[in-house]
């Protein structure tokens, strides 16, 4: 076992790169692509658009150094039997979760908005976690993909910051995982709850786990 070492706030963290995963928090077209279901909701998807370049070069690092990667996706059964009614009625959209947008119906598996965007696309050996909540454990098996392969730490990315990746932290880190996030590699559609977040999972001693940065934990991973 070598570890290794990544720059990080609130302090470095120590981590056995073969007992690490990288975690791809719903990279879908709904959330990220211009014409999906966020942009149609009246959001600035460009502040999630940053985080594709970041990411897709963690994601060759991470492929590079033989690390384990997940991809999740939010998104629920076509009889939409998985999705608690009160998910689907919250906000009162007229067009909602389950509704015919505009690519595809949203949140769906198997249309084309639920998908990954194609710079983030999975490659044979990378398990692709599809979640009807907004935490990756919740009603999903990937807590058992990660014991099987004695994981201990998380690299997790995505979107969006304040609500996907946020709740698998909080649920990672209640398993016992130690989650390390990028700064760049994460957003929101609100700038404030970017920042705000990741202090939030620093805070307090690292409360929630670490935040640093792609260029560090590249570093760390290549090193
Ligand atoms: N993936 C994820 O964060 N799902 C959301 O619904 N996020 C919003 O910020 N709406």
């Amino acid at each position: 076992m070598t570890l290794k070492s990544i720059k990080a706030e609130p302090y470095e963290l120590e981590f056995d790169p073969s007992r690490s995963a990288l975690i791809m928090i719903d990279m879908q077209r709904d959330f990220v692509e211009p014409g999906g279901f966020g942009e149609m909701l009246g959001n600035d998807v460009s502040l999630l658009r940053s985080t594709i370049e970041p990411c897709r070069r963690l994601l060759a690092a991470a492929r590079s150094a033989g690390m384990f990667v997940v991809h999740t996706r939010e998104g629920h059964r076509p009889d939409m039997s998985d999705c608690p009614p009160a998910k689907r009625l919250r906000g009162g959209l007229e067009c909602g979760i389950g509704d015919k947008g505009p690519m595809g119906r949203i949140l769906v598996r198997g249309e084309y908005g639920h998908d990954i965007i194609p710079e983030l696309y999975p490659i044979e050996g990378e398990p692709v976690v599809d979640k009807p909540g907004k935490g990756a454990f919740f009603a999903t098996d990937l807590d058992l993909l990660l014991r099987n392969r004695e994981i201990q730490t998380l690299i997790v990315c995505g979107v969006t910051v304040e609500v996907c990746v946020h709740t698998t932290v909080r649920e990672g880190n209640d398993r016992g995982y130690e989650c390390i996030v990028p700064s760049d590699c994460v957003a929101s559609y609100f700038p404030e709850f970017h920042r705000v977040a990741l202090e939030m999972i620093k805070a307090q001693g690292g409360i929630f786990g670490w935040v640093s940065d792609s260029d560090s934990i590249i570093e760390a991973i290549a090193g």
